[in-house]
């Protein structure tokens, strides 16, 4: 088929690639002509696993959907395996609301703070308080070069010869030459922010860590989280040494195409992975792309393990549900929705959030 201009059908894709598609969001065709809001196009939700509704079963009496078993361990909350799938665990529930809702807010303001970096570092260079800045309603303002500068009116932008960069401001400013300087508001920066990584910071060109980056330490309660919940993974007792975390942002429509996480020295280790705000679709593929993966929900609350084989498997997120129906996050949204968290209730009901911490080496 090479040269050819024929148009790849199912049957081109991956087993991966076509599960990704079956459940991406897609708008129906018709509400997009019309005025009505856009409707999102049914799918088929039949086969996604429910570890929620299967723990609603094992507790009432002991059964599981075929495929899935219960660990038999001290650990004190259930935590279920996949047959076909050795080295995965599900937490359904694992993280109380109060706790929720705390690593829903480091996320927010204390996460993407540098010398962590996030997705908009390659643009902007660090930016400092952006969730305080998008809640003041600011506008990040590009500096203009003094050289241009100099003898300009009290309308100039921000000028430093030494460091010219972003600032934020409460409005846009117009530059020595009458022109407006390039800016964006700081709440359309925060709907785009799309990563931040903390501990030993993630290269994402060279696709490996650069410890030589500026960093600090995992914060300790996240480590102390992160240890206690890796014990089901680790049934030997070893130490788990969380020294990496990427915070991946979602927002309507987003997705987080299948990958492997391979750039980590012991893959015996686990992936601790924490599911915050609106349900999602995790799809668990197998060591190749062609092998048909397992859909599940990930719930806000819910702690994902990959150990051992499981790390060799391909995964990733196609879909999360944002509408009122679909998201699950009432009671998440009802501890939200007090004074000062205003903020947070508008970010998290139409988004998810999701932590995985890593041993690098
Ligand atoms: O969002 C998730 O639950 C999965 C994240 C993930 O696979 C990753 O960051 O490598």
């Amino acid at each position: 088929m090479y040269g050819s201009d024929r148009v790849p059908d199912d049957s081109d894709r991956t087993a991966f690639k076509r599960a990704e598609k079956k459940y991406k969001l897609y708008y129906d065709n018709d509400s997009k002509s019309s005025k009505k809001k856009k409707q999102p196009k049914q799918v088929d939700l039949s086969e996604v696993v429910d570890f929620k509704s299967a723990l609603a079963s094992f507790n009432q009496n002991r059964e599981l959907p075929p495929g899935i078993l219960a660990l038999c361990s001290d650990f004190n909350l259930p935590v279920f395996c996949l047959e076909s799938r050795p080295g995965f665990y599900f937490i359904p529930g694992a993280l109380s609301m109060e706790e929720q809702c705390r690593w829903v807010k480091e996320s927010l303001t204390s996460f993407p703070q540098p010398p962590n970096r996030t997705n908009h570092n390659a643009i902007y260079g660090p930016i400092h308080d952006l969730f305080i800045a998008a809640k003041e309603r600011k506008v990040l303002v590009e500096e203009e070069s003094s050289l241009t500068g100099l003898d300009s009116g009290p309308n100039l932008c921000v000028s430093n010869v030494e460091a010219p960069g972003w600032k934020f401001l409460e409005e846009p400013v117009t530059s020595s030459k009458g022109n407006t300087c390039k800016s964006i508001s700081a709440s359309v920066l925060l709907r785009k922010l799309r990563w931040s990584t903390l501990g030993l910071q993630f290269d994402w060109s060279k696709r490996n860590y650069n410890v030589s980056l500026p960093h600090n330490k995992i914060p300790n309660a996240l480590c102390q989280l992160a240890k206690r919940m890796a014990a089901p993974a680790m049934p030997m007792g070893e130490e788990f040494q969380p020294e990496a975390a990427i915070v991946n942002y979602f927002g309507i429509g987003d997705t987080l195409g299948g990958h492997l996480d391979d750039m980590e020295a012991d893959w015996s280790k686990p992936i601790v992975s924490l599911s915050l705000g609106c349900k999602a679709i995790f799809l668990l593929g197998g060591k190749s792309r062609d092998d048909p993966p397992i859909a599940m929900f990930l719930h806000s609350g819910d702690i994902v393990l990959m150990a051992g084989e499981a790390r060799e498997c391909f995964h990733g997120v196609p879909r999360i549900f944002t509408d009122k129906e679909n998201a699950e996050i009432t009671p998440l949204e009802s501890q939200f929705s007090h004074g000062d968290d205003a903020c947070f209730l508008e970010y998290i009901r139409t988004s998810r959030i999701n932590i995985n911490i890593r041993q690098v080496f």
